[in-house]
């Protein structure tokens, strides 16, 4: 597909929320074992019920390494296209475009610089360069036009509300393993040009010992234009309250692009949940890939749910805090129905449900790709 010359705010296109209709889903599939415990059969089983899961509600395409797609067609179900992708590995928000539209029925994809969270400065593998070319291949397979943005970002740093703001943390986007060079300023101007926002509300950390230097979507979301939700601890001495705790007021004295101030409702975090001694030996340790010792603090979260047309799954993540998870965000989305997914595999390789999953908004369809 072709790479466009300007930006998508330039050329009237801008993000939509995730709650905004959707064409479909895309993933990629688990396979490394540094990464995945066992030989990642576990994460496999809980990647392919989150695909099932988001099935009912929306098409789901899946990425699959060629030695590894027979396997991987056996665990998914049957409604889930599956198309052989080169990876590293699974986290398709992060390695697959951006969306952007323009409320014409057109779809174009942005392509931004991925460096795994860190490059060879606290970056969590190495090599990267097939998850590089990961948001091309979706694009092409979409038959999407692509934007190359002049940026180090990754899906799961943003979140917007369609509406013209944008949300993201100081600790991911201001983190001088990603754009050194670049100034807040410099980083809002890429944010207004490839985003097509107008308003960028800064929060400082993410959640606790988050890998991804604190992403933005394992602790705040959009729900609705105006809505936010925030991962929220009681504990006074547990690290993660002074964090949901300044993010609270930051939001709390933000107002989006409209000029609205923000309802901010508070999803109870699970936990704290660590990493046990038999989940960390079942791992293949690999010099250039980050070790996961036993006892590790896990950045567990609700938040990191996938919002489908007419649905919300979610991570379950412990017994003691899901039904009270589950409470919330049913109040949240009355008109979408909750549906719960089995998560702790997919949070010991570091993220959940939201960091493997990516959106398509709905567009016009295209005739066949190579149709302009
Ligand atoms: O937060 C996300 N969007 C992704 C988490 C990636 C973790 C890498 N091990």
């Amino acid at each position: 597909m072709r790479t466009l010359a300007r930006t998508p705010a330039a050329d009237g296109y801008h993000m939509p929320a995730e709650f905004e209709p959707h064409d479909g889903c895309w993933m990629l599939w688990p396979e490394r074992p540094d990464n995945w415990r066992e030989g990642a059969r576990p994460a496999q089983r809980a990647f392919a019920a989150v695909a099932a899961a988001i099935a009912q509600f929306e098409p789901v395409s899946i990425g699959v390494s060629g030695p590894r797609f027979t396997e991987a067609r056996a665990l998914l179900d049957a409604r889930i296209r599956l198309l052989e992708m080169s990876h590293d590995d699974s986290w398709m928000r992060d390695v697959g475009p951006t969306f952007v539209v323009n409320g014409r029925g057109g779809v174009r994809g942005v392509d931004w610089h991925f460096n795994a969270w860190g490059g060879l400065n606290g970056g969590l593998y190495f090599p990267w360069d097939q998850d590089e070319l990961v948001a091309r291949k979706v694009l092409e397979v979409e038959g999407r036009e692509r934007y190359r943005a002049p940026l180090v970002l990754e899906g799961g740093a943003i979140h917007v509300d369609g509406q013209g703001t944008a949300l993201v943390t100081e600790e991911t986007l201001l983190n001088p393993n990603r754009n050194p060079q670049l100034t807040r300023a410099q980083v809002e101007q890429h944010l207004r040009a490839y985003l097509g926002v107008t308003q960028v509300i800064w929060l400082g950390r993410g959640v606790y010992n988050d890998e991804t230097d604190g992403h933005i979507d394992n602790l705040a979301c959009f729900v609705r234009p105006g809505e936010v939700c925030l991962a929220w601890t009681d504990r006074a001495r547990d690290p993660q309250r002074a964090i949901s705790q300044d993010a609270w007021e930051r939001l709390h004295d933000a107002r989006d692009a409209r000029g609205r101030r923000l309802k901010v409702t508070r999803l109870p975090m699970p936990g704290p949940l660590t990493m046990s001694a038999s989940e960390a030996a079942g791992l293949a340790l690999r010099e250039g890939t980050k070790p996961r010792p036993a006892g590790d603090r896990l950045a567990a979260s609700y938040v990191n749910f996938y919002i489908a047309n007419g649905g919300i799954v979610m991570p379950l993540l412990d017994a003691r805090t899901d039904p009270a998870a589950a409470r919330v965000l049913k109040r949240l989305f009355p008109g979408r129905r909750v549906v719960g997914v089995p998560a702790r595999e997919i949070l010991l390789g570091g993220g959940n449900i939201h960091c493997i999953t990516q959106q398509v908004p709905r567009g016009t369809r295209r005739r066949s790709p190579s149709v302009r």
